[in-house]
């Protein structure tokens, strides 16, 4: 049987800081290219006075070699965050879609390649032979390709990918920074998994870790992260934790946007609503950001909770017909109203 416990006692290295992360990375190789786009796009909807929401969406993977074969990864499709870049987009907000390469993407995920597979939707006329759209999608394919259109006519969606938890953090990072002009008219909506474990440069290995062979306890650089079991081949995985971004985006990188991050227990086992609560309390507490939506991975698409500093508020929807995102995003955007009124009326008592 598989294990997997996380220790207190091993014997580990300080645990490093954020800038000492950085350092010890190098930065992801379009993180320049990435960045530009996005400053330009920043500056575009400052010009016209609007809101801008930086959407994080999808899983994150902790590589295991430099040249990766084997990876961990975080659990998303990339759903929650797909789906609310199309309610933020059909509210007026520009949206900058930081996911996962490869994950549900706003618009096209309604005919994605498993689920409405698009090739489903498509007959090829008898006469013609020209392939076209069957009769009864019509209405709702062009409805979507219309705001796809809209979107991407406007320059109102920036889609940036990402990979690995290193090059998720450079990219953030450097968002919001450039989003800094913005003010409190910037929003984050962190929705990615992210993980909270990587192996440290030092003792990653360079190539794929053999399975045939895996070393004895003193055959070289892969000893550093594998270790052989007794009598059998056993991969022993060695974690650092990864450090406290979130802080360092509500303090330094971003301290006049609204922050709101998504939290699920790390257990499947706490269904216990109070329990979601209480996690999601103790995220706020422990980053001081505005809000922490709570959800877990079983029931997210019918419920999930807020948590701020002045109340819990669950949202609820009993029907797979309404998209629970179609309830969250305009309660968020209230928030965020509510919070850029409070800034204006600071200024002006200044
Ligand atoms: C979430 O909780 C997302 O809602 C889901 C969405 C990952 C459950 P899908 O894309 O899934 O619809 O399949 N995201 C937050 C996960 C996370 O890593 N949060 C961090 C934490 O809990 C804080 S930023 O520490």
């Amino acid at each position: 049987m598989a294990t997997l416990e996380v220790s207190d006692t091993l014997p580990h290295l300080e645990e490093i800081s954020a800038a000492q992360y950085f350092d010890a990375h190098s930065p992801p190789p379009h993180l320049a290219e990435h960045s530009a786009a996005a400053e330009s796009f920043i500056k575009h909807h400052v010009n016209l006075s609007r809101r801008v929401v930086l959407i994080s969406s999808g899983g994150t993977t902790v590589p295991l070699e430099n040249q990766t074969v084997r990876f961990i990864d975080n659990f998303s499709a990339g759903t929650r965050g797909a789906t609310s870049a199309e309610y933020f987009l059909d509210k007026g907000y520009a949206v900058i879609f930081l996911h996962r390469q490869f994950s549900l993407l706003p618009y096209s995920r309604h005919y994605s390649h498993n689920v409405n597979c698009f090739l489903d939707f498509m007959v090829e006329e008898e006469k013609t032979g020209k392939v076209k759209i069957e009769d009864q999608y019509q209405r709702e394919m062009r409805d979507v390709l219309r705001k796809y259109r809209y979107a991407k006519d406007k320059k109102l969606l920036l889609l940036l990918p990402f990979t690995t938890v290193t090059s998720y953090l450079f990219m953030l990072r450097e968002i919001a920074i450039k989003m800094q002009p913005l003010g409190s008219a910037g929003l984050f909506y962190l929705a990615a998994a992210v993980s909270d474990f990587f192996v440290p440069p030092s003792r990653m290995v360079e190539h794929k870790i053999q399975s045939g062979d895996l070393p004895g306890p003193s055959h070289g650089e892969a000893e550093r992260l594998v270790k052989g079991g007794v009598g059998g081949k056993k991969l022993v995985i060695d974690l650092d934790p990864v450090p406290k971004f979130l802080k360092k985006l509500v303090e330094q990188w971003a301290p006049d946007s609204m922050i709101v991050s998504f939290k699920h227990p790390e257990s499947q086992l706490e269904t216990d609503p109070s329990l979601l609560l209480a996690k999601a309390r103790q995220a706020l507490d422990r980053y001081c950001h505005h809000l922490v939506i709570g959800n877990l991975l079983t029931t997210r698409k019918h419920e999930v909770v807020f948590v701020s500093k002045q109340d819990d508020t669950w949202i609820r929807t009993n029907t797979d017909d309404t998209e629970i995102e179609s309830l969250i995003v305009p309660e968020v955007i209230e928030r965020h109203g509510a919070m850029i009124a409070k800034t204006v009326e600071r200024l002006r008592g200044n």
